[in-house]
């Protein structure tokens, strides 16, 4: 499953935005450090499921699927606050970063609002600024990463000068555990112009202006503008705009009453709806009723959606270009060995082959690989075709299809 990382400023809503997303009842408040170790949970991206277009009943295993949208999990971890200084010991520091060393997508939330210090404490909404909230948690990671690099220095020095290894090889080797790659560590020498012949001449600036590098060109983070309920917070996500990130308007708190709502029978309503139908009118308190009824004016209407599905739904689909695919066993009944229908869907960066797709199924599926099937066309599929969005794809390996 791929993980995605919440991390940001201490209390601009991540655990709120990640009790949304999962519906773990997990601690919220208004204060700095109310989370105090990660939180893990399962949340979902939402697609339109192919199961419409071909006008069949699927019967999802690994997914869900609710009135033609598919739901294709994740794993989502809410990470406590960080504050300027935390790699230096500051709040709560940066240990906890270790847990999402592996995530593929990185939601930043800030306060678009601007009701927090940069410390996280409360403060009258429109002090504060968001974009100031995305920037020192993109400088505190740049150290975080610096500090990984350091750990290493010397020895990766060593190895280089003697002509033991290329610096290259060796910085991909240490941060595959990043998701950062080659590619993306040559680029960023490159255009840094830095010597990789001569890593012991790099000095600190060097260290962090590479650190920074790869973190933006591997890493690139989804911003979301939380807090967007409130009067004022529309200047705020103008203002991360015009900074240039890739920002989502984001109500947390509006999507978590919506989901607990749902939960509970009283409202219809799917992550990502532009609008919710009020099913249990006799069950809804006049308060209830009232704070529904702002969601609906406030969020829903003026923005479209609470953006909280829309945040994850981008930082994969439209940040890090994944696609989704439909494996199956069977390419005429599109159906698993139990006869289930487009039983699964998996999320890879376009520009994977079937190949990839098998390695991702199963390790041993990927190892016996012989071909792929096209299901729609029922067309044998070339060594180095590329997936493409809502590809079915029957995959033949030596000994048994899949
Ligand atoms: N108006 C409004 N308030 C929100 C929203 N999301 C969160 N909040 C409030 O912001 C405060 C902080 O929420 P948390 O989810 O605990 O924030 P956090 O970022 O996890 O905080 P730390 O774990 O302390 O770093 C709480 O009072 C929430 O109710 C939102 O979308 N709109
Ligand atoms: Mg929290």
């Amino acid at each position: 499953m791929e993980l995605a990382g919440i991390v940001g400023k201490a209390n601009v809503g991540k655990s709120t935005m990640f009790s949304a997303m999962t519906l773990a009842p997990i601690e919220i408040a208004n204060y700095p450090f109310t989370t105090v170790k990660p939180n893990r949970g399962v949340s979902y991206l939402r697609i339109k499921c192919v199961c419409r277009e071909l006008g069949v009943k699927d019967n999802p295993k690994n997914s869900r699927c609710i009135e033609g949208n598919r739901f294709i999990p994740i794993e989502v971890i809410d990470c406590p606050g960080i504050i300027r200084e935390a790699h230096r010991g500051r709040g709560l520091g940066l240990k906890f970063l270790d847990e999402i060393r592996q995530a593929s997508a990185l939601i930043v939330v800030a306060d678009a609002s601007g009701s927090t210090d940069p410390d996280g404490n409360p403060v009258d909404p429109g002090s504060g600024d968001p974009v100031d909230d995305v920037r020192l948690v993109e400088d505190e990671l740049t150290y975080w990463v610096m500090g990984l690099l350091e750990d290493d220095w010397q020895r990766i020095t060593r190895v280089v000068e003697n002509r033991v290894g290329e610096l290259e090889e060796e910085l991909a080797k240490k941060f595959s555990g990043l998701g950062i790659g080659l590619e993306t560590i040559k680029d960023a020498i490159d255009e840094l112009g830095l010597d990789p012949h001569r890593p012991s001449k790099w000095g600190r600036e060097e260290l962090m202006s590479f650190s920074e590098k790869i973190l933006r060109k591997g890493k690139p983070i989804i911003v979301a503008a939380n807090k967007i309920d409130m009067p004022g917070a529309e200047k705020g996500l103008e203002r991360l705009r015009q900074a240039g990130y890739n920002a989502i308007p984001v109500s947390a708190e509006a999507e978590r009453i919506l989901r607990l709502a749902a939960e509970k029978g009283l409202i219809k309503y799917l992550p990502g709806d532009p609008d919710f139908q009020v099913i249990r009118e006799d069950k809804l308190s006049p308060r209830q009723r009232k704070a529904l009824e702002m969601i609906r004016e406030n969020v829903l209407e003026r923005w479209g959606s609470t953006g909280v599905q829309d945040a994850v739904n981008q930082a994969y689909f439209k940040l890090l270009n994944y696609i989704p695919v439909y494996p199956v066993e069977d390419p005429e009944k599109l159906t698993d060995h139990d006869g289930n229908v487009l039983p699964d869907v998996y999320i890879l960066p376009e520009g994977s082959t079937p190949k990839d797709l098998a390695y991702k199924i199963h390790t041993e599926l990927g190892k016996t690989f012989l071909y792929a099937v096209d299901a729609r066309t029922k067309m044998r599929l070339g060594e180095d075709y590329k997936l493409k969005w809502g590809d079915i794809i029957s995959i033949v390996a030596a000994g048994k299809r899949s």
